[in-house]
């Protein structure tokens, strides 16, 4: 299958690459709804939220904890950020790979969608 996302993570598609580790990597979005917009994502294809289940709990809590981490380092974890997640066409989703935004550096809308 071509996902863009994996290309991403084969290292076929040249991508500044800010953190990377066993099971996730990280980098910049291509386009940035905010001054810092992340996407932490899995190195293994899942096509949505929906393909996951517990045994991906381990993996999910990682993201979470990866994005977290990366907020502190870009200096947005005291004046906040978002984590999102978008999950199929009615959540918004155009990549059909799982991944995580990370997005601040600007008061970001109390609205959602
Ligand atoms: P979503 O709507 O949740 O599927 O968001 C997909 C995001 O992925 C969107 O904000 C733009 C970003 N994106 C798509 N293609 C690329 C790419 O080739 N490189 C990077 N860095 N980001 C991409």
């Amino acid at each position: 299958m071509d996902c863009i996302f994996c290309n991403i993570v084969a290292g076929k598609i040249p991508n500044d690459i800010i953190y990377q580790d066993e099971e996730v990597i990280a980098f910049r979005d291509i386009n940035p709804q905010s001054p810092v917009h992340l996407l932490v994502i899995p190195r293994k294809h899942f096509t949505s939220l929906v393909q996951i289940t517990e045994r991906e709990k381990p993996l999910m809590g990682h993201m979470v904890t990866v994005a977290n981490q990366l907020a502190k380092d870009e200096g947005i974890s005291e004046t906040g950020y978002r984590l999102v997640i978008n999950c199929g066409q009615q959540g918004g989703q155009l990549v059909p790979h799982l991944h995580l935004h990370v997005m601040g550096g600007r008061q970001l809308s109390g609205q959602l969608g």
